[in-house]
């Protein structure tokens, strides 16, 4: 059974082709700064996107028209396993990532739930054998369910803390199974509507006495994926905690956390907190903490995570500059297409495309920002702005020898101050050049 059309594996034909199906700046085994592509780039495909996503929205219901629809229950979860593997083919893609609910269907009772998810792990498991495809991250979904209306390990209720908690639990056994790679906790309704009816407190707390319990229990069973946060402002709650990559990071460091995570950085959450994509990977690099990335766009019209395939030169091409510029690249994360295909884009064939657009935009990035980083494009603009700091007064600010008492003894007596021009359109300009001819 094909569920895409018995499309063949897409190669790459190079930037002139006009085959729809054929990658044009995707290159797997095309080395790049010592690297192929495909190392660099890891590409994952995520299991709700491509299989799970109906293509339903607040106004209207599904409009995808796939060849599993007509499975229910425990059929469908296996005929959507069979597609999973049938697409990582097709695109040559060697990662996937999914929550549990995505996978399996929820049972009457958490011991039926846990059966179910136990058979798909399994029969996830035997494909993976037979394909060498892996997983690049599992996470758990702790917020669909109603259940979650005031949270998981950030709930009022001990109750449903216990139960998330054991839903983690089982969790990283799966991941552990699989040969995870990382393991993802984003928050879904980890946050808040108002403080009159709120103790923020307790549940910052709670949060990070589940976060310990989690690293805890992963050594205890041998676990040794990448822990993962991933930060999203505004959506489902008003106030998320994981606001953003350095409120993550500064909730990591208060309750030491720090030492156990890394980020995966969204490029949509980014500019729904009003940053851009690379400013979050920019925040997580400085700070050692670049796990993971989640690859998709918003849209500048939009106020709301519309998660789309990342078309944007600009900013995968500035995304990869700060990969590149990581210790180890994107180590063992990946390039994740957290993207679904528009409404309006149900047949089958569209999740192919969206996934060739994506891949050859990251791709494309990739060759771009490996250019500008060997020609020291950026990195000779950025010294000559801050050249005052390699000599002088400014080195020995940087040095440590500089106090207010010295510093005043030289604001005394340097006199004018001279700035110098930033000259951000011609930085701009230089990037342009890069993007058309690199
Ligand atoms: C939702 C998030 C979610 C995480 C995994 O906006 O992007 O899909 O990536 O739970
Ligand atoms: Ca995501
Ligand atoms: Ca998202």
């Amino acid at each position: 059974m094909s569920y895409f059309g018995n499309v063949d594996k897409i190669k790459y034909e190079g930037r002139t082709s006009t085959n729809p199906l054929a990658f044009k700046h995707y290159n797997p085994e095309q080395v790049i700064l010592g690297k192929t592509m495909r190392e660099h780039l890891r590409f994952a495909v995520a299991y709700w996107h491509s299989y799970t996503y109906n293509g339903s929205d607040p106004f209207g219901a599904g409009t995808m028209l796939r060849g599993y629809d007509k499975f229910t229950g425990m059929d469908l979860a296996k005929a959507r396993v069979e597609a999973n593997f049938e697409l990582l083919n097709i695109l040559d893609a060697d990662y996937f990532c999914f929550h549990d609910r995505d996978i399996a269907p929820e049972g009457a009772t958490l011991q039926e739930t846990n059966k179910n998810l136990d058979e798909i792990v399994a029969l996830i498991q035997s494909n993976m054998k037979a394909t060498g495809k892996k997983l690049l991250w599992n996470t758990a979904n702790m917020f669909t369910n109603p259940r979650f209306v005031h949270g998981a390990a950030t709930t009022s209720n001990a109750d449903v803390y216990a139960y998330a908690a054991a839903q983690v639990k089982k969790a990283l056994e799966h991941g552990k199974e699989l040969g995870g790679q990382n393991y993802v906790f984003w928050g879904g309704r980890e946050g808040y509507e108002s403080l009159l009816n709120t103790d923020m407190g307790l549940e910052l707390d709670n949060l990070a006495r589940f976060l310990h319990m989690a690293v805890d229990y992963a050594k205890e069973i041998g676990f040794d994926a990448q822990f993962l946060i991933e930060p999203k402002p505004k959506e489902p709650s008003k106030h998320q905690y994981d606001f953003d990559a350095a409120t993550s990071l500064s909730f990591l460091q208060k309750y030491d956390l720090l030492k156990h995570f890394k980020l995966n950085i969204e490029a949509n959450h980014a500019t729904l907190a009003g940053h851009t994509f690379e400013h979050e990977l920019h925040v997580s690099r400085i700070n050692g903490a670049l796990g993971s990335i989640d690859a998709n766009q918003g849209d500048v019209l939009l106020g709301w995570d519309t998660d789309e395939f990342p078309t944007d030169l600009y900013s995968t091409t500035l995304a990869m500059y700060e990969i590149l510029q990581n210790e180890g690249g994107i180590g063992r994360g990946g390039v994740n297409f957290d993207a679904k295909v528009r409404r309006q884009s149900f047949e089958p064939i569209d999740v192919v495309y969206g996934h060739i657009a994506g891949m050859d935009s990251f791709a494309r990035g990739l060759v771009v920002a490996a250019k500008l980083l060997e020609d020291r494009a950026l990195v000779n603009v950025i010294d000559n702005k801050y050249a005052s700091f390699q000599s002088g007064i400014g080195a020995d600010i940087v040095a440590g020898k500089a106090n207010f008492k010295s510093l005043e003894a030289y604001a005394l007596q340097n006199n004018p101050i001279v700035n110098k021009s930033g000259n951000l359109e011609l930085v701009r300009s230089i990037v342009n050049q890069y993007l058309l001819n690199a």
